[in-house]
């Protein structure tokens, strides 16, 4: 993942201070893009330690339609909980704009079965995309993401929202466009994400993986993971691993953690940072 690495370095090389909403302070850049060819290698860092389990669950997770982090803690899977109330809700999240974006006559939209059925049926269009900016539901801002959630509103605005796919010679290619990029924590695990969830297309359609695109706007770097960046930095990348699907589940929405054989995948240890609230 050398083009990850690089941002990291264009980052703390061009980054300008800027404060933020957590109140943390970051360095941060705009605009930049990264691609990866999934014919060469699984994009999990090598270059520290990472958990694909909560990877996984949570794009099963987000799938389901879910946004209660009840099925995520039962799975083993935490990196939801700082946002949520007490009894785990995160208002209409991902889950729900990707399966459920309410219409204005009270029914509901399923984005990702359009997009299976896109791909199956026609694979040339230009529209194959799902979006979870659904701004009726945005957070006051001026309120807690708990206090968001129990008025029905988003906990946090999606920050990687608008997903796009691409089928040419038989191989579908994936470009996800991240708002507001966590780069040290979160855009290693929204580009392996990125990475599985066309996997999973790519195998209900009868198509190859082919490429993944990452976008990202405002790219930054949280003030207190620069140590941990520098010493990524510092470490060699090693040889990427492999993710082999078992089975073929009878639809995107039937995959399980279980169905997932991750090969080959020999990182150095995991670097710890804290996350921003
Ligand atoms: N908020 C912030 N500040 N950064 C984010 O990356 C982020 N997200 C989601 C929502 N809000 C965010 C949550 N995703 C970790 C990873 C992803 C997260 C949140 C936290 C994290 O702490 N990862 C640790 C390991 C933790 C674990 O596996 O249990 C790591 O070292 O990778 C991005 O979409």
């Amino acid at each position: 993942m050398r083009p990850y690495l690089d941002l990291l370095q264009d980052i703390l090389d061009n980054g300008v201070r800027k404060d933020d909403r957590t109140g943390t302070g970051t360095l941060s850049v705009f605009g930049r893009q990264y691609r990866h060819d999934l014919a060469e290698g699984f994009p999990l860092l090598t270059t520290k330690k990472l958990h694909l389990k909560s990877i996984i669950n949570e794009l099963i997770w987000f799938l389901s339609g879910d946004t209660n982090t009840a099925w995520l803690k039962a799975n083993g899977v935490s990196i939801w909980d700082e946002w949520a109330t007490e009894t785990g809700d995160l208002g209409p999240i991902y889950g729900a704009q990707w399966t459920n974006w309410p219409t204005s006559d009270g029914a509901s939209i399923n984005q990702i079965d359009y997009v299976v059925e896109c791909l199956r049926n026609n694979p040339d269009s230009r529209r194959i995309l799902f979006h979870g900016w659904n701004v009726e539901y945005l957070p006051d801002e001026k309120v807690s993401p708990q206090e968001n959630a129990a008025a029905g509103r988003m906990a946090l605005p999606p920050c990687h929202l608008l997903y796009q796919f691409y089928v040419a010679a038989g191989r579908l290619s994936a470009q996800l466009y991240i708002r507001s990029s966590d780069s040290f924590l979160g855009l290693p695990y929204n580009t392996a994400s990125l990475a599985v969830l066309t996997m999973m297309l790519a195998q209900q359609c009868d198509l190859e993986p082919g490429e993944i695109v990452i976008t990202t706007g405002d790219s930054h770097l949280y003030l207190n993971h620069l140590d941990q960046v520098r010493e990524q930095l510092s470490r060699e990348p090693r040889a990427l691993p492999r993710l082999r699907i078992l089975r073929r589940p009878d639809s995107i929405y039937d995959y399980r953690f279980e169905d997932f054989e991750l090969l080959d995948y020999h990182p150095h240890a995991h670097i710890a940072a804290p996350v921003a609230v």
